[in-house]
């Protein structure tokens, strides 16, 4: 990884199908991608929808280090929804993956397609709880720090904690960024499938 390289965070949810092997292959997708490696997942967390009524999701967040500017970066994700299988149906209804450009460094972008941070993250705790695993001061939307969200208030009991850390394999590029203290590399290696809770 180059010196202009930063700190990303995806959102990953799936509730159709074989959860935990979208998440994993969503994953596994995002290692094998030149430029970038990923270096630490979160927990998986069961977590009720929000939207229309619909299973509940598997959700988990993936720490990468790329160079990749933030466009690059929601490419790549739409790129893995699409051979994933996505079909983008109505507004927050069920899929079988959906990836999310959380935070991508300190950056700040307004543009068409395009709003980092992530413009509803800090109303969901089903991407603060497991980003707070990585991050314990996440950049938030309009300038908010952690200490202006109330976890209880944006329903902190719908997010269950499901699997151990996501599996990181090798990447292309080797996956060379040094992985930060408790990295999940390890703790990743967990045999968990779908019903095999914590
Ligand atoms: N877009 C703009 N900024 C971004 C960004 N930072 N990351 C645009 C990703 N996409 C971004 O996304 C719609 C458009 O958002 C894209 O064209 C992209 O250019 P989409 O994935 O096609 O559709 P969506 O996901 O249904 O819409 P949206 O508004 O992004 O929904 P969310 O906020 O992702 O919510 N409940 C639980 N428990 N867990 C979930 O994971 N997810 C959703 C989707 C609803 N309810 C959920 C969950
Ligand atoms: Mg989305």
């Amino acid at each position: 990884m180059t010196a202009r390289s930063v700190r990303v965070y995806i959102g990953l949810g799936s509730n159709l199908g074989d959860r935990l092997g979208h998440l994993r292959e969503a994953v596994a997708r995002l290692a094998r991608t030149p430029g970038l490696a990923v270096t630490r997942t979160s927990r998986v967390y069961e977590t009720a929808p929000v939207g229309p009524p619909q299973p509940d999701y598997l959700n988990a967040v993936v720490e990468v280090i790329t160079a990749l500017d933030p466009k690059s970066v929601l490419e790549l994700a739409q790129r893995i929804e699409d051979e994933m299988g996505r079909e983008r149906g109505e507004r927050w209804g069920p899929r079988v993956i959906d990836i999310d450009v959380l935070l991508h460094g300190t950056a700040r972008i307004d543009e068409p397609g395009l709003t980092v941070p992530h413009p509803r993250m800090h109303e969901r705790a089903f991407v603060l709880v497991p980003l707070l695993e990585l991050e314990a001061d996440p950049v938030l939307p309009g300038g908010r720090s952690l200490g202006d969200v109330r976890l209880e208030a944006i329903g902190r009991s719908d997010v269950r904690l499901f699997a151990p850390a996501l599996p990181i394999p090798p990447g292309a590029t080797g996956s060379n960024a040094r992985p930060r203290a408790g990295n999940d590399r390890r703790v990743g290696r967990a045999r968990a499938t779908e019903g095999e809770r914590c």
